[in-house]
């Protein structure tokens, strides 16, 4: 009788199975908020098991598709459920994967149940995201389930107006129709090219001239604040490094001036932005 050693050994194809390559795009968000559902109609094929448990996806799953000769990986993820640290083993397993997930991938896609609208656990899991350093593109799903007057509300609560929430691009799609899908998909793709933009020195130079002229430092304790120059640093978060006469010093106020004054420029929306000075 064939081992089962040997007989795995002979059936395994002979070369290594080389990993997809492409721009990858983790799906994250709460359970059921129809992260496999999207997937599955975004690339046509009833790839992902999908259902109206919530924790039907327990690991991180990668699939490979192109669009226009262009090859990309959706990273299929586990919901995160508020109290996940506690829960069972395989919720925390779950966890871990999604959050590597995040680690690995280009730009997050975070999936938001439209009917449910953006919750606490939502703020939670896009602000360690954000703490990965990771660009978010926020897609409200679900949407053909809702009411002109629901689809107002999505935006008035206090969550949605947040300063935090105002920082990421919301769109607006239904993954069982496939609706704004082609928006949602381009605009993640221009994101994932913003994320990975490399500055000149030169280039940063001008724009802090130009936002220094708008706006003059202020005097702390009597000396005359002076940016001297800022270069780049490095991606994910896109880091800008500022110096000054009197690092420590500046007052709040004015790196936050500096801060969205680059953001805008730069049209940083849903990119991290690190400045270190
Ligand atoms: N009406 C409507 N239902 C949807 C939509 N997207 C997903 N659903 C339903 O929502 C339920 C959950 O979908 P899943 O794709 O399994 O959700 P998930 O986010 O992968 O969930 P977990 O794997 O448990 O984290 C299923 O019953 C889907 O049919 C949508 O756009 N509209
Ligand atoms: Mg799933």
């Amino acid at each position: 009788m064939i081992d089962l050693r040997t007989f795995i050994k002979t059936s395994l194809p002979k070369e290594k199975l080389q990993a997809p390559e492409g721009k990858k795009i983790a799906i994250l968000g709460r359970p059921n908020a129809g992260k496999s559902t999207f997937i599955n109609k975004f690339i046509k094929q009833d790839r992902l098991i999908v259902s109206e448990i919530a924790g039907t996806t327990i690991d991180a799953i990668s699939i490979p598709f192109t669009v226009n000769d262009d090859d990309f990986i959706f990273i299929d993820t586990a919901g995160i459920r508020k109290g996940y640290r506690y829960a069972h083993k395989v919720e925390y397993f779950s966890y871990v994967r999604a959050m590597h997930s995040v680690e690995e991938c280009d730009v997050v896609i975070f999936i938001c149940d439209a009917t449910e609208g953006l919750v606490d656990q939502d703020l939670k899991i896009i602000n360690m995201i954000c703490e990965m350093g990771k660009p978010v593109v926020i897609a409200f799903n679900k949407m053909d389930l809702l009411s002109k007057k629901e689809k107002d509300k999505l935006y008035e609560s206090k969550r949605a107006q947040s300063s935090f929430v105002d920082d990421f691009i919301k769109l607006e799609i239904s993954s069982i129709n496939g609706t704004g899908f082609k928006r949602l998909f381009r605009i993640t793709n221009n994101v994932i090219d913003i994320a990975q933009k490399k500055y000149t020195t030169a280039a940063l130079n001008k724009l802090l001239n130009k936002f220094v002229l708008q706006s003059a430092p202020p005097s702390v304790g009597g000396r005359q604040l002076k940016l001297k120059h800022i270069h780049f640093g490095g991606i994910n978060p896109t880091t800008l490094i500022i110096h000054s006469n009197q690092d420590k010093k500046i007052p709040q106020n004015y790196r936050k001036y500096l801060e969205n004054s680059l953001r805008e420029a730069l049209k940083l929306q849903s990119i991290q932005l690190k400045l270190i000075f």
